[in-house]
């Protein structure tokens, strides 16, 4: 009866991950690295102490809503719970949306972002949620031109001060569906030229806490489809915190995501001003789609690396059958293939980041540009289906501990699985990757791409990994071929296992290139050795 275990503890979040820290100084040169490591290591240990013991402690509560005052008003409240209060407050103060528009390291200043943003995440329980909705807004609004609303709205989505941030939703789902979006059936009636009132349903709209929202509806008299919708900004509340004609009906019963209020509203003549055009909504609210599928894909890889950080302390402190977790080859040889897996998903994740962040300022070039409009879905439906199997194994690597709703272990499988689903699910953005090869009918500059990823291999294992890419690619490349000219359902069917396909293979040409650079500046040969792995996991997923 003395026998007690030792539970997984975290260290610093940023000093304990060899993996960032090993990309960030290859990306970034050792003075900006230097300017931008405190804001990291801060955040490392928020997420690995404080926040964390929060997070443990707020495991029981969820957000509540009461629509009703003690006098009959309708009122339609939010209460979040204490730990969204503090992530809020943390993330506005640690610049979490805010870093990637300040450009103080131009391009880069996305990646650096984005840093933060994964080690935010696993400890806030989906905070990254309305953060997301926020950076994915600011962009859109500054894309748009709106001179008005930018000035409005974006100092408050990139505000520093907690008491001036605000965060946005994105108001897109309907009864319709959430994938066919051009079936929505929320009406815009006009009031100015810029000033409508909306009436409708939204059926799925995350984070309903926000203070202003980007939705789409169609104007009196548009043609039906996604063409007839317009782009409309609203501000939830007005000056007494009461919904501006805006119904909460209930808060959604959801698998995971349990601190993300989620809720069914009824527009009944909500204000919402014209973002730009009357019509193209879902072109026009397509940067808000692009930047949240980033951050799902960066939250992918953040809660990978979350549950690995536990299992491998843990392995480290349980003992069975005579010596430690870490001590038995088995144990070890399941967690080292879950950590090429998360590895692998970083490198991708973390590509597409630096991709955005070119294109944000306006650094990019054709090829590349059309590199981050395929791989953008690409890595979020890759990275998303990697984190849901990642977390599955961790929670088994703990045993009926990994089961017990107490340990804090089960969450991370739940809220793993919203990534595969939200923000366009694994078929949609597998045909939203034709969509994007469409104008160029190839792969080519993918190809060309990973090829100057291979340019300085010196290592035999590595230079064998890289003929796995290129086989993978050249077999993408032979389908797609043949493909175009038979049925467009052959087309769809296969369009799942060519974009996983390109997916992974792209995932383990990022991981090669930067092995060769380990191996040379830091001696390290842990990244080859996660690439090798990934690589007998299975790159080419097409079924001829
Ligand atoms: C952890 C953090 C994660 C963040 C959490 C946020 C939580 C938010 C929860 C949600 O709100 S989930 C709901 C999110 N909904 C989706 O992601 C929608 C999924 N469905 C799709 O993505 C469909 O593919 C789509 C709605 C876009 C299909 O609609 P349409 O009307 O059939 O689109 P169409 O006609 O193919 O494209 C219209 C235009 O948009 C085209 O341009 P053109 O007008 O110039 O021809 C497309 O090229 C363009 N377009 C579509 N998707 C694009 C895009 N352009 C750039 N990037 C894209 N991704």
């Amino acid at each position: 009866m003395t026998f007690q275990q030792a539970p997984p503890t975290l260290g610093n979040q940023y000093e304990d991950d060899r993996v960032l820290r090993s990309y960030l100084a290859r990306v970034f040169s050792p003075g900006v690295l230097s300017e931008i490591a405190p804001s990291l290591v801060e955040m490392g240990r928020l997420a690995g102490a404080e926040l964390y013991q929060l997070q443990l402690a707020d495991r029981l509560n969820e957000p509540r809503l009461t629509q009703w005052d003690a006098w009959g008003n309708r009122v339609d409240q939010i209460e979040l719970t204490p730990l969204w209060k503090r992530a809020e407050r943390i993330a506005a103060e640690h610049g979490v949306v805010a870093t990637a528009y300040e450009r103080k390291h131009g391009r880069l200043s996305r990646v650096h972002q984005c840093a933060l943003a994964y080690l935010f995440t696993p400890s806030t329980d989906i905070y990254s949620c309305p953060l997301a909705m926020t950076d994915g807004a600011a962009r859109t609004l500054l894309v748009s031109g709106n001179q008005k609303l930018i000035e409005r709205a974006v100092p408050h989505l990139i505000a520093r001060e907690a008491s001036e941030f605000w965060t946005a939703g994105q108001w897109m789902t309907e009864l319709t569906g959430g994938s066919d979006v051009g079936l929505s059936e929320t009406i815009a009636k006009p009031e100015t030229d810029s000033e409508f009132r909306l009436y409708g349903r939204k059926w799925f709209t995350s984070a309903v806490a926000s203070q202003i929202a980007l939705t789409l509806a169609r104007p009196e008299g548009n043609p039906p489809g996604g063409r007839g919708l317009a782009l409309f900004y609203i501000e939830t509340r007005n000056e007494h915190g009461r919904p501006r004609n805006i119904e909460i009906n209930r808060l959604k019963d959801k698998l995971g995501t349990r601190k993300v209020p989620t809720a069914e509203l009824t527009l009944n003549g909500t204000p919402a001003q014209l973002v730009m055009g009357m019509s193209d909504g879902v072109r026009n609210i397509a940067p808000l789609l692009n930047i949240t599928r980033l951050w799902n894909g960066i939250s992918a890889v953040a809660l990978m690396r979350r549950g690995l950080a536990l299992a491998f302390d843990y392995a480290r402190r349980r003992v069975a059958f005579g010596s430690t977790l870490a001590e038995k080859a088995l144990h070890m040889d399941t967690l080292m293939g879950l950590q090429a897996e998360a590895e692998a998903a970083f490198h991708l994740a973390f590509y597409v980041a630096e991709l955005t962040g070119r294109n944000e300022a306006g650094e990019i070039n054709k090829d590349d540009a059309w590199l981050l409009r395929l791989l953008t879905p690409i890595m979020k439906l890759t990275t998303a289906k990697q984190a849901v199997a990642v977390a599955s194994e961790v929670l088994e690597s703990f045993g009926g501990a990994g089961y017990v709703e107490d340990t804090g272990l089960p969450v991370l499988l739940r809220d793993s699985q919203v990534l595969p689903i939200w923000e366009g699910t694994t078929n949609v953005l597998a045909l939203d990757t034709l969509r994007a090869i469409a104008a160029t009918e190839s792969i080519a500059p993918l190809v060309a791409a990973t090829g100057r990823m291979f340019e300085s291999l010196q290592d035999p294992t590595l230079l064998d990994l890289a003929s796995v890419v290129i086989a993978a690619l050249e077999h993408a490349e032979g389908w797609l071929r043949e493909s175009q000219t038979a049925d467009r359902s052959v087309l769809e069917a296969g369009a799942r296992r060519f974009a996983l396909t390109l997916g992974r293979a792209t995932e383990l040409a990022l991981l090669v290139r930067h092995a060769q650079w380990s191996e040379g500046i830091e001696q390290d040969k842990r990244s080859t050795a996660s690439a090798r792995r990934f690589a007998q996991a299975g790159v080419d997923q097409i079924a001829t």
